[in-house]
């Protein structure tokens, strides 16, 4: 699909200033923005309550294509960028840099309906209540669909972002491969996706400033009894892909001091990642295997090859870096013991970023004036903020997650939460787009 602004919003009436919009009500109704998720959440390949929707499937283009609508009911315009960011925009009374917010609708499999859509649905709900309001903002207001957030696909996540925020070269993405070989171009061609990767890009200074609401997917908001996460810093994310090699045989026939059991030694290696994370100093590593393909796969076949994925994190690069040092000394190790190979590739191994201080005290703010009860914390998931991050000054909201429980179908946060941050994510967005820096 062509980049194109396929309608125009129509301009709300009457100007207003900071002052003025800081005391106008913003309403979000709560029951119909949780309508729309649910409406949502049945653009699924995976049965209810589960939501999954990957990347480019048909089942990824209704849902997006479900959310244009919303949008575009709310009095939004739609330009949708080449690898498919789409960007619904509330124009300004200047033609300023676009205080921007925005998320993701894809879900991994045996997802929940929450994660990332929030974002966006509470963005389109933020939005509308301001048009409604009659307020024209100084500056234009944007809520951004970023494409695969998730990694479920082609194995690194956030390349909308990533590419809109040059962290990741169009030859870079051009050379990515899903699992069953297909090349990302004929994958984008087919989904109806044309024009040059080229062309996605924007330059810092693009967006005056980029908020993002996101559940928590954590349980600190819930158990210190918080409304608002007024999100600190976000977690490094590393995620790699390993091969292990040994030697297939009969299950029968080859004893054992003679085997070279592929999955015996990845066995050790999914071990040795806990173990590694486990031993960080910092207390907040996370190391986890989510894949693990066994070949030949046969009951009576002595694996030859196995197939992992690692993923590593901290919000402390030198954390996450010595725990990474760690597995390699047990990929070394394991090599040497078992008579095995093991090939580890780097898919993603990204700094983490901080939130700028001014948005993080407009969140802290605008939860104030809502009388809403705030923390500052750390996102331990990654977000396209991360990447936003490195053309805009940053900052996340974050409501809470039932149980801290996330990417699985019973993943919850009330109605009334997800208003509650809407409408702060509204005056924050409001306050920033007033403020009179330049
Ligand atoms: O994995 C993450 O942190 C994000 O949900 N993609
Ligand atoms: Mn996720
Ligand atoms: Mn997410």
């Amino acid at each position: 699909m062509k980049a194109v602004s396929t309608h125009d919003a129509p301009h709300a009436t009457g100007p207003s200033s900071a002052s003025t919009s800081a005391k106008v009500p913003l309403p979000i109704d709560a029951a119909r923005l949780d309508a729309w998720s649910r409406e949502l959440a049945r653009f699924s390949d995976d049965p209810a309550p589960a939501v999954k929707r990957v990347l480019y499937t048909p089942t990824d283009l209704a849902g997006r294509a479900f959310v244009h609508e919303l949008a575009r009911a709310a009095g939004l315009s739609l330009r949708v960028d080449a690898i498919g960011n789409a960007f619904y925009r509330l124009e300004g009374r200047q033609a300023l840099p676009a205080v921007a917010t925005g998320s993701h609708l894809d879900a991994i499999p045996n997802a929940g309906r929450f994660d990332g859509t929030v974002g966006v649905l509470g963005g389109i709900a933020a939005l509308e209540s301001i048009a409604r309001a009659g307020i024209v903002p100084r500056r234009p207001l944007e809520v951004i669909a970023f494409t695969s957030e998730e990694p479920t696909r082609f194995g690194i996540g956030c390349v909308g972002s990533r590419l809109l925020a040059g962290a990741i070269s169009p030859d870079d993405v051009r050379a990515l491969r899903d699992a069953e070989g297909r090349g990302f171009e004929d994958v984008r061609a087919e989904a109806g996706f044309s024009g040059a990767l080229e062309e996605v890009p924007l330059a810092p200074g693009h967006f005056h400033a980029f908020v993002e609401l996101h559940v928590e997917q954590g349980p600190v908001l819930e158990r210190e009894g918080i409304a608002i996460g007024a999100v600190s810093a976000i977690a490094a994310p590393a995620s790699y892909e390993v091969l292990v090699r040994g030697e297939g045989g009969h299950a029968g026939g080859a004893l054992m001091p003679t085997r070279r059991d592929a999955l015996c030694a990845a066995a050790e290696l999914v071990l040795a990642v806990e173990d590694a994370a486990k031993r960080s100093s910092t207390g907040d590593t996370v190391g986890t295997v989510g894949i693990c393909r066994v070949f030949p796969g046969a009951v009576n076949g002595i694996p030859n090859r196995v197939e992992l994925t690692i993923d590593l994190r901290d919000t402390e690069l030198s954390a996450r870096d010595a725990a990474f040092a760690r597995i390699e000394d047990a990929i070394a190790r394991i090599q040497n013991e078992r008579g095995v190979t093991i090939a580890l590739r780097t898919l993603n191994a990204d700094p983490p970023a901080t939130s700028d201080p001014r948005i993080v005290d407009a969140v802290e703010a605008s939860a104030r004036a809502l009388g809403l009860s705030s923390m500052r914390l750390p996102s331990r998931a990654y977000h396209d903020a991360l990447f936003l991050a490195r053309v805009a000054p940053m900052g996340m909201i974050f409501v809470p997650s039932a149980g801290g429980l996330s990417h699985r179908p019973d993943e919850h946060t009330s109605p009334e939460e997800i208003a509650r941050g809407a409408e702060v994510l509204a005056r924050t967005m409001l306050q920033l787009a007033e403020g009179t820096d330049a």
